[in-house]
């Protein structure tokens, strides 16, 4: 039986021939299919066109994704506290995090060494604080989930170079990415967390004369600097302190009557935890039966008797009583 198709079809059957993606070739052939006239005698060709259209659309299924997107990085938290080590590039950030911590992160002299973030953990005392070394802050190539991951730390640690001479510009930059992922606010000085700002490379000639460039354009936003030189390892115990005291947080050891105190594992609590709140996180019987709290400070024999609200400190040592 002759068919009579439209000459609409007709010019889709030669857009067919001149199609050059699948997607295109299974367009055309649905809108062929939608404008032949549906009768007896149009079954087998239309039969036909459906057949393409699904032999088109496995060939779709099976092709290789080209295209992926590339997974965003989840780091486990883990320690007493997260902290984001982030800054222009090639500021010596991976250098710093292989001076703290026993992570080999990808060193070069050349910027945007740093692709993914490679977590680390700082020994400090007796507790461990995890830090991240992230791709460098800049407005072209820095991936939006790096501010996921820096938005979710406890702090961060500023590293820019002191001995170049495109610090303020980089500085400039860098700011306007964390601007860009809402840690810094707009048009103002602030930001919705805590940051460490570090200069480093303090070993080279020129950070001198740098420093104080730096000092004319930032002393009145930024009220400390520290100076260190990753590569050297200059001021970096200083540095391990001020990143313990950014956490804004306290160890506390316990003790059971009659026996020494358990120096191993403190407690890391933050700054202004209550007796009672310590109990609660020990043990829900403690804060039912609370009764009082034997507590040494300072390193002295001295018994303090504390109460449900005793404020905490760090390296306090408490024995709870019930
Ligand atoms: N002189 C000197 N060079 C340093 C110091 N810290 C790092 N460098 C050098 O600076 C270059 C960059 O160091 P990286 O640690 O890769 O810097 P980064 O900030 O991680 O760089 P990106 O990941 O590319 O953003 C390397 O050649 C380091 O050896 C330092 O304190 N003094
Ligand atoms: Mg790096």
């Amino acid at each position: 039986m002759v068919v009579n198709l439209p000459p609409q079809f007709h010019e889709k059957e030669a857009e067919l021939k001149k199609a050059k993606t699948i997607e295109e070739k299974i367009s055309i052939l649905e809108e062929m299919l939608s404008i032949m006239p549906k009768h007896k005698s149009s079954e087998k060709l239309q039969a036909l066109l459906k057949s393409k259209i699904s032999k088109y659309k496995k060939m779709l299924e099976e092709q290789p994704k080209t295209k992926k997107k590339s997974p965003v990085p989840i780091i486990q938290r883990e320690g007493s506290g997260q902290i984001g080590i982030c800054g222009p590039p090639n500021s010596g950030k991976s250098t710093l995090l292989s001076k703290l911590t026993k992570a080999t992160p990808e060193i070069g002299d050349y910027p945007f060494t740093t692709k993914i973030p490679i977590p680390g953990m700082m020994d400090y005392q007796d507790i461990k604080i995890q830090l991240i070394d992230t791709p460098s802050l800049s407005l072209e190539f820095t991936e939006n989930w790096v501010g996921d991951i820096l938005r979710k730390t406890d702090a961060l640690l500023f590293l820019f170079d002191i001995s170049t001479d495109s610090i303020l510009e980089e500085i400039e930059e860098s700011l306007k990415v964390l601007e860009k992922f809402k840690i810094k606010l707009e048009n103002s000085f602030e930001f919705n967390k805590k940051i460490i700002w570090v200069g480093n490379k303090i070993d080279l000639p020129r950070s001198n004369e740098i420093k104080e460039i730096f000092y004319e354009f930032y002393s009145d936003k930024i009220p400390e600097i520290i100076i260190i030189s990753a590569l050297k390892s200059e001021n970096l115990d200083i540095l391990k302190e001020k990143i313990f005291n950014s956490l804004e947080i306290i160890r506390v050891y316990t003790k059971t009557q009659g026996k020494p105190p358990d120096l191993e594992n403190p407690y890391t609590l933050k700054k202004g935890t209550k007796v009672i709140e310590l109990a609660e996180i020990i043990h829900k019987e403690f804060v039912k039966n609370f009764k009082y709290a034997r507590l040494w400070r300072d390193e002295t024999d001295k018994v303090i008797i504390a109460g449900r609200d005793y404020v905490l400190q760090d390296k306090d040592i408490i024995e709870i009583h019930v």
